[in-house]
């Protein structure tokens, strides 16, 4: 791929943000200064990983431009300390935030979507692709990264319904906006220009052909990503982005595009699901019984809303099949992990034997 340097050079036009430093260009932020002082800062200078290959890592820094080995656990977006000599990863900074699902796929470890996200736009379109189930998981896995969630709904120019998909996507949680954007219109940038701060740093989330690239274009007033039409029928996309990578554009902040993802699988987000649905946790606080499974039993304050017609029986479905989904997947984990330390240590039992 070429790569479009032009986002990397001095801002130069009229909207472009003031000459920044570099790092904060990049989204360095107290929160990262904060953990190492001013001699460390020279010695072993702050880098963002931009992009995360099978055995590399591309990082970007203040006169850094480079690729280094991969160490483990690094994600898109994390800031690390170059050794003295600029060879090697030293460490990483504590992130602020960090995305993650269980991964696809027949292992299903963990995998880490990105580090240090400030504001996670979900994105979905007026279109087949909306859908409400789908939406509330992303909300739950924004939340539980401490991201703030912000949906936003494409292609409003070929629907003729948009005021019906704003009022479905706000009414999933009263924390999270809702913004209707022709992602190919000259309006974008004015539009998300309250979350696109300099210094700040952005993610796409969503299935694919929604126009998370045309997007971080209108932001980059570049052709930074590419794009590709969707299949028609179904309006499904054809996975054109491939993996994540974190632009830099000349507002000053920074921007991460994403492959559309298949499946989205809930796990250790027990706090991200409880913000989603708050209103029915509230609710159940009211049941006659503090383990209550809203199903059978007398005195389910959320049985009573939904006789009364307050609550959608629907949406108590869906917040209890989230719950059980990622109480399975979390337990299993949490096993998984213990059954590995025991094997570690039996392995290193045997070793340390064989060493006699
Ligand atoms: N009319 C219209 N077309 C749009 C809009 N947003 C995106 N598109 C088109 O939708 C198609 C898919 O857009 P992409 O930006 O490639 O979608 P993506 O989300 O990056 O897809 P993946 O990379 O496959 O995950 C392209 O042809 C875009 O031009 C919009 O708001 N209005
Ligand atoms: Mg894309
Ligand atoms: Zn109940």
């Amino acid at each position: 791929m070429v790569r479009d340097y032009s986002t990397f050079l001095p801002p130069s036009t009229a909207m472009d943000a003031p000459a920044l430093p570099m790092l904060t260009r990049l989204g360095w932020q107290s929160f990262f200064a904060q953990q190492i002082d001013a001699d460390a800062l020279t010695r072993t200078p702050p880098a963002r990983v931009t992009r995360v290959n099978r055995t590399t890592v591309h990082l970007l820094g203040d006169g850094i431009d480079m690729v280094l080995p991969l160490v483990s656990d690094l994600a898109v977006g994390d800031w690390v300390l170059l050794e003295e000599d600029r060879a090697a990863v030293a460490e990483v900074l504590d992130r602020k935030s960090l995305i993650k699902r269980r991964a696809a796929g027949h292992d299903r470890q963990v995998q880490l979507i990105a580090a240090n996200i400030d504001t996670a736009f979900v994105v979905t379109s007026c279109n087949q692709d909306f859908n409400v189930a789908r939406l509330e998981r992303y909300l739950a896995l924004a939340f539980e990264a401490e991201v703030d969630p912000v949906i936003l709904l494409t292609k409003p120019d070929l629907s003729e319904d948009v005021a019906t998909f704003v009022a479905e996507a706000a009414a999933i949680s009263d924390m999270v906006p809702v913004l209707a954007v022709n992602a190919k219109s000259a309006e974008v940038a004015a539009q998300l220009a309250g979350w696109c701060k300099p210094g700040r740093t952005i993610a796409f989330l969503g299935s694919s052909g929604v126009g998370k690239s045309t997007l971080v274009n209108a932001l980059s007033g570049t052709l930074t990503a590419e794009t590709q039409g969707v299949r028609t029928g179904d309006d499904k996309g054809r996975h054109t982005t491939t993996r994540r990578e974190l632009h830099l554009v000349s507002g000053g902040f920074a921007v991460l595009d994403t492959p559309g993802m298949r499946e989205l699988q809930m796990t250790d987000a027990a706090d991200g699901i409880a913000d989603v649905f708050s209103d029915l946790a509230d609710l159940a606080g009211g049941c006659r019984f503090s383990d209550c499974s809203h199903t059978v039993e007398p005195g389910c304050a959320l049985k009573a809303g939904i006789a009364a017609g307050d609550l959608d029986p629907a949406r108590l479905e869906r917040w209890q099949k989230l719950v059980a989904e990622d109480a399975h997947n979390s337990a299993t984990l949490a096993e998984r992990k213990s059954r590995d330390k025991a094997l570690g240590k039996t392995i290193k039992g045997i070793q340390k034997k064989s060493r006699k």
